[in-house]
C-alpha cells in the first residue's frame, strides 16, 4: 500500500482538510480517493504510469484526486488553476496525458481541449463511487508526479518524481520541523509547486495534522489565522512582504490582537526566494517569530533548512536536511570546500529525471551522479548562505521561476515585435519583477502589448516594466548583454 494512504489510516477520525467551510476526515480521503481511483482505472488493472493532468481548486477534491491517481498507479501531472489555456496545453501534451480531471469551475474553459486532445475527460464530483474492487500494487520506485519547471532552456521541463523521492522528501521536512498531529497549517499557496504540494500538503498530511485552504489576501489570513486554529504557516517571501504591509496599514488596536495572535504559533517558514533580512527583521517585530529559511528546488523537494532548535541565521539557508548530501563546487564539479561554488546534491529526495529529455536529465548530473542546481552559494562558519544563480536567465518573481527566455520567445510571435531581451529587475514586494526592452516593428501600444500578453501567460510571467528601443546592447560576439540590458530600465 502507498505509503502516503499507510500514514492516513492512521488518522482515520481525524480532521484532514478544511476547506471553505467543509471538513473532510481522513477516513473519508481514504474512502473517496479509492473510489475515484477505480473510475480512473475504467476496468484495467493498473494505469501504468499513464499520465493524469488534473485542474482542481486547492481543497479536499485536489488531495483525492492526487491520491486517487497514485492509487490507480498513473502519474500525476497537478495543473495552475491560473495558467491561460496556452501554457495548459503545453503541459497536457508535453506530458502526453491521456486523462484530464477538473473542478466543475473549469468546465467551459478546459472541455473545449480535451475534446481536441482527444483525452478522457471527469469533472470530479463529492460522490463517493463504488467501493468495490481491487487496486493496483504500486511499488515506491514507480514515477508518481510530473511538475513542470522553467529552466534555462525556453520551454518548461516536466521534473518526474517517484513515490520514494516524494516519501523521502516528505519524512525529513517532518522530522526536521516536528511536524506532528497537532499542528494546523493554513494553504495559501498554489498546488503545482513543491512548496505547497510537499511542504504544506504532504507534510501536514503525513502527520495527521489539519490542512486548511484559503486563497491568499492579507485580510483573509489575518481573520483565519485570529479564529485561533492555525499554528503552522509557510509562505514564500513576498506573501510575508504583503502580510507585513497590510499589518501597517492597521488600526494600533488590531495590530496588537494579529500580533498576539501569531506569537502563540509554533512555526513559520520562508522559502522559494531570498528572504531579505530587512523583511525578517520587520516580521520577527510583528509576529515574535523569526523566519526558518530554507532553500528548495522543483527537483529535489527541499535541501537545505536552519534549525528547528537553535541559530536562525539571517541571510542564510542553513544546513543540508537529514539524508540529503550538499557540496559546493567549482565549473569543473570539482569540490570547493566552503566555496563560493555551485550547490551539487545527492539524496534519495533527488528527482528521477526530466521527462522524455534523456538529454536535459544528463547534463543536469555530474559524471558521478550529483546534481547541479545552477544556484551558487559559500558555507559561512556551518551555514549555507545562498549567493545568486548562475544563469541571469532564470528570473524568481513572486516564488515563481521564470524563464527569460521562454518570454522572450512568446514576445516576438507578436507581429509588431521585432526583437525583445527579457530581464529580472530587483524588487521589494515581488524578489523580482520581470522587464522588457522591445523592439517594435509597426504601431503597438503598450495597453495592447499588455492585453495580448494577459492571455498568452500566466500574471507572475507578464512583464511589468517595458522599455521601447532601437536596439539591443550586444557583445563582440553578438550576443545580448543582459546587465546592460538591465541597466535601460534605471
Ligand atoms: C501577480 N502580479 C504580479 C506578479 N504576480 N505583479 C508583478 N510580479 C508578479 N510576479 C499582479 C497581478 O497581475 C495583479 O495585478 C496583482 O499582482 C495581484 O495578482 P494576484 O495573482 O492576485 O497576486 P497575489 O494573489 O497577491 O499573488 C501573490 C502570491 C503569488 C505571492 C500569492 O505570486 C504566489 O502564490 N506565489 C507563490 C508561488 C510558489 O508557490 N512558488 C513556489 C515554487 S517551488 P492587477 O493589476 O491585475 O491587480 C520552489 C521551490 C522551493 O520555489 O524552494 O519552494
Ligand atoms: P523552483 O525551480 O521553482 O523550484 O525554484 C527553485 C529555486 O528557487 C532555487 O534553485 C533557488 O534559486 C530558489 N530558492 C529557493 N529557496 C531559496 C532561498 N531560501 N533563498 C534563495 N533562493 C531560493
Amino acid at each position: 500500500m502507498l505509503s502516503v494512504i499507510q500514514k492516513a489510516k492512521e488518522h482515520l477520525n481525524v480532521r484532514a482538510i478544511l476547506a471553505e467551510g467543509r471538513e473532510t476526515s481522513y477516513e473519508e480521503l481514504i474512502i473517496r480517493s479509492a473510489a475515484l481511483a477505480r473510475i480512473l482505472l475504467d476496468g484495467k488493472s493498473d494505469l501504468q504510469e499513464e499520465r493524469v493532468s488534473f485542474m482542481v481548486a486547492p481543497s479536499e477534491d485536489y488531495v483525492i484526486t492526487l491520491w486517487a491517481i497514485w492509487q490507480a498507479g498513473g502519474i500525476a501531472v497537478p495543473l495552475c488553476t491560473d495558467h491561460p489555456v496556452p501554457s495548459l496545453k503545453y503541459t497536457i501534451t508535453d506530458s502526453a496525458s491521456s486523462i484530464l480531471v477538473i473542478s466543475p469551475s473549469f468546465e467551459e474553459m478546459m472541455q473545449p481541449l480535451a475534446e481536441e486532445l482527444g483525452m478522457r475527460f471527469m469533472i470530479i464530483s463529492n460522490q463517493s463511487g463504488d467501493r468495490a474492487g481491487t487496486l493496483p500494487e504500486v511499488s515506491a520506485n514507480r514515477r508518481a508526479m510530473i511538475l513542470y519547471t522553467s529552466g534555462t532552456t525556453n520551454l518548461p521541463k516536466g521534473v518526474v518524481t517517484t513515490h520514494a523521492n516524494i516519501t523521502s522528501q516528505i519524512e525529513a521536512l517532518v522530522k526536521a520541523w516536528k511536524w506532528s498531529s497537532d499542528d494546523h497549517i493554513l494553504c495559501v499557496l498554489p498546488l503545482h509547486h513543491v512548496h505547497g504540494i510537499i511542504n504544506v500538503v504532504g507534510c501536514s498530511l503525513w502527520s495527521g495534522a489539519c490542512c486548511e485552504f484559503s486563497h491568499f489576501q492579507p485580510d483573509r489570513v489575518f481573520q483565519i489565522f485570529l479564529q485561533g486554529k492555525v499554528n503552522v504557516f509557510m509562505a514564500v517571501p513576498t506573501i510575508y512582504f504583503k502580510l507585513t504591509s497590510h499589518w501597517e496599514t492597521l488600526p494600533q488596536e488590531r495590530r496588537s490582537t494579529v500580533s498576539e495572535c501569531l506569537k502563540k504559533f509554533r512555526l513559520m517558514v520562508s522559502g522559494s526566494a531570498a528572504l531579505p533580512v530587512s523583511l525578517l527583521e520587520k516580521w520577527k517585530k510583528i509576529s515574535h517569530h523569526t523566519l526558518l529559511e530554507r532553500y528548495g528546488m522543483t527537483e529535489l523537494g527541499m535541501a537545505i533548512s536552519n534549525p528547528y532548535k537553535g541559530e536562525r541565521r539571517p541571510g542564510h539557508v542553513g544546513q543540508p536536511l537529514p539524508g540529503v548530501h550538499i557540496r559546493l563546487c567549482n565549473e569543473k564539479d570539482e569540490p570547493a570546500s566552503d566555496g563560493p561554488g555551485e550547490i551539487q546534491v545527492k539524496g534519495p529526495n533527488v528527482f528521477l529525471e526530466y521527462w522524455k529529455k534523456p538529454d536535459a536529465t544528463r547534463l543536469a548530473f555530474t559524471a558521478d551522479g550529483w546534481f547541479r542546481t545552477g544556484d551558487t552559494a559559500v558555507l559561512d562558519n556551518g551555514y549555507y548562505r545562498i549567493l545568486g544563480r548562475t544563469s541571469v536567465d532564470i528570473i524568481k518573481s513572486g516564488g515563481y521561476k521564470i524563464s527569460a527566455l521562454e518570454v522572450e520567445e512568446i514576445l516576438r510571435t507578436h507581429p509588431a515585435i521585432a526583437d525583445c531581451s527579457v530581464v529580472g529587475l530587483e524588487d521589494d514586494e515581488w524578489g523580482e519583477i520581470v522587464g522588457a526592452a522591445i523592439i517594435p516593428k509597426g504601431t503597438l501600444t503598450e495597453s495592447q502589448l499588455v492585453s495580448w500578453m494577459k492571455q498568452q501567460m500566466p500574471a507572475y510571467r507578464i512583464p511589468r516594466r517595458l522599455v521601447w528601443v532601437n536596439d539591443l546592447p550586444r557583445n563582440a560576439m553578438g550576443k545580448v548583454t543582459k546587465n546592460e540590458v538591465k541597466k535601460m530600465f534605471a
